[in-house]
């Protein structure tokens, strides 16, 4: 089978799948449910979905914990429905890629239970043990913390061991090192692919080579211990291995979740002639609103830098022939509206939303939208912390209760940086519990349902909903979007994002307002005799950007 480069063409959204769609009533999402709305997906436009994780999981983190990489959630359905869903989207020209999430299993996946049943199974060396510090080996092996705070380590009952887990308690981490572990991850591949999957969206895949001496590292605000487990000195051996052994035999795509990493270490994963990942996502745009990369710390958003961070991976990507991912919403992020300046004020949520829309979608790269970001969904409206299902958001609220210097900075950003923010229920209608389900579903539905639905947003032209329908069909009517060259055209500008894309003698600009003002922008005058493919204001003037507008023109010849 070829090995072609389709994701360059491919428009993806992202499904969470326990608040898509109800089908059963238990309230809670699953797999027929999004069977039902693949007439939707086909009408936005879209034409690949990553499904985040439906695998037989203890969800202590949702899914990111899998019990069973072979059989399915049954909240969620069942082998068969999957095959269902594989099928009739692709009958429906819609690609699938599945979450795979392989630097840790859950703590219930059968291989952990042997290796802490019996330290002498073969599967003790699938998984980190580490014999603890001090008299009584009551201090963990090293002072490495995690992802969603603490320490990394969990001692095993009262034995002198201890597993390495870099996210929740739940979630032992694998030991790559072990070439029996990278059979099994091939043996999924191999699994999902031969069904007819399309790919894979690789959760945290630049953490899967640990540095080996697991010694203790400089203190550090968060994730102490860094340097020895992100982007570890056989991640490309590894990956490479994977290409090699399984995905060069598919027509498949990867796009790997890579926390951390830098422009250079992206390009050694994507460049094609390394073999190792399609693409990778990069956050250094969703942290220009915080400090050091950690979300609780608010940071003013500023537009330059935001634009600088854009300059960067596109033209960076752009000069290897790599590729980027371009997004600005998943279930890990708060939502985007009233987010990267945009506006939660009525007059011009709308508006903004299209503006920030139009911004990151036509850059070179494959679009994501995340459930409900067509839409222009909030933040959920939690009260109190018991409102939150989310394991981060506990543990995090645990930390603000235990270490007193940092209650501050969290009571600030608790709530508002919480992940459950962008998984509540998909709003469908107004009824309800929002078309989503007939039931109290798992997690509470927000109360601007009534406005914010898709029910409504189909009927109205002007609609967020149908401006990423018209975005979505830009991109496939025009080329020059998939290969033309980023140039940042206002780099200095504190208020306006302009940017072209250049082609021969082809030439695509987006303009946009990124502020509540009219703005004079002399640019406008030089491109009056482009043609206008879209904005979001029905009058557009010569000289004057007004508040949030945004416009999008194209030249040839
Ligand atoms: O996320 C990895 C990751 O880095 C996030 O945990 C991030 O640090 C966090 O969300 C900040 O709030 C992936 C998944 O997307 C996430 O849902 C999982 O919880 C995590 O991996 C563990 O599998």
């Amino acid at each position: 089978m070829k090995h072609t480069d389709w994701y360059k063409d491919a428009i993806i959204y992202q499904i969470y799948p326990r608040s898509f769609c109800d089908s059963n009533n238990d309230g809670m999402g699953d797999i027929q449910g999004i069977i039902s709305k693949i007439d939707y997906l086909k009408n936005l436009g879209i034409n690949c979905i990553w499904l985040s994780p439906i695998y037989d999981s203890p969800q202590e983190d949702n899914g990111y914990d899998i019990s069973d990489y072979y059989s399915i959630y049954k909240p969620f359905g069942t082998m068969d429905d999957l095959k269902e869903l594989i099928n009739k989207l692709h009958e429906n020209g819609i690609r699938l890629i599945m979450d795979l999430v392989v630097n840790h299993t859950s703590s219930e996946h059968k291989w952990f239970k042997e290796a802490l049943k019996d330290p002498n199974s073969k599967y003790r060396n699938y998984y980190y043990f580490k014999k603890g510090k001090g008299k009584n080996y009551n201090r963990p092996p090293n002072n490495w913390t995690g992802f969603f705070g603490g320490t990394t380590w969990e001692r095993v009952g009262n034995s002198p061991y201890y597993y390495l887990h870099l996210f929740a308690k739940g979630q032992p981490d694998l030991n790559w090192e072990n070439e029996e572990v990278r059979k099994e991850v091939k043996n999924i591949l191999k699994f999902y692919l031969d069904m007819g999957v399309d790919g894979f969206r690789c959760d945290v895949i630049t953490l899967i080579s640990k540095k080996q001496d697991f010694k203790n590292r400089a203190p550090t605000l968060a994730l102490c211990g860094k340097d020895a487990y992100v982007n570890g000195p056989r991640l490309h051996e590894f990956l490479h291995e994977l290409y090699l052994d399984v995905y060069s035999n598919y027509d498949c795509m990867t796009v790997g979740e890579t926390v951390l990493s830098t422009l250079n270490e992206a390009k050694e994963l994507t460049i094609p002639s390394r073999e190792e990942l399609s693409m990778v996502f990069n956050f250094d745009h969703t942290n220009v609103d915080n400090f050091f990369g950690v979300k609780w710390i608010e940071r003013k958003f500023n537009l330059k830098r935001f634009k600088k961070v854009f300059s960067k991976w596109q033209n960076g990507m752009y000069e290897v022939n790599g590729w980027n991912s371009l997004f600005i919403e998943n279930h890990d992020q708060r939502r985007s509206p009233g987010r990267f300046n945009t506006s939660l004020d009525n007059e011009y949520k709308d508006i903004s939303s299209k503006m920030l829309a139009s911004t990151y979608f036509l850059m070179q790269g494959t679009p994501f939208i995340y459930q409900g970001q067509e839409l222009g969904m909030t933040n959920g409206d939690f009260k109190t912390i018991d409102d939150f299902k989310d394991v981060e958001t506990h543990n995090i609220d645990k930390m603000r209760k235990e270490i007193p210097i940092l209650r501050p900075i969290l009571n600030k950003s608790l709530f508002r940086e919480s992940r459950d923010n962008a998984r509540t229920p998909f709003q469908w209608d107004d009824s309800e519990f929002a078309g989503f389900s007939t039931i109290t579903p798992w997690i509470q539905v927000n109360k601007n349902k009534k406005e914010i639905n898709a029910k409504k947003e189909l009927q109205d032209e002007n609609s967020l909903l149908c401006y990423y329908q018209k975005l979505i069909k830009l991109r496939k009517e025009y080329k020059i979007i998939k290969t033309g060259k980023y140039n940042d055209l206002l780099p200095n500008s504190k208020y306006i994002f302009a940017y072209n894309r250049k082609e021969n003698n082809k030439e695509l600009v987006v303009i946009s307002n990124f502020s509540k003002k009219n703005i004079k922008c002399k640019l406008l005058s030089k491109y009056k005799e482009y043609k206008l493919l879209l904005s979001n204001y029905a009058d557009n003037d010569n000289t004057i950007l007004k508040p949030y507008e945004t416009r999008i023109l194209y030249r040839e010849g």
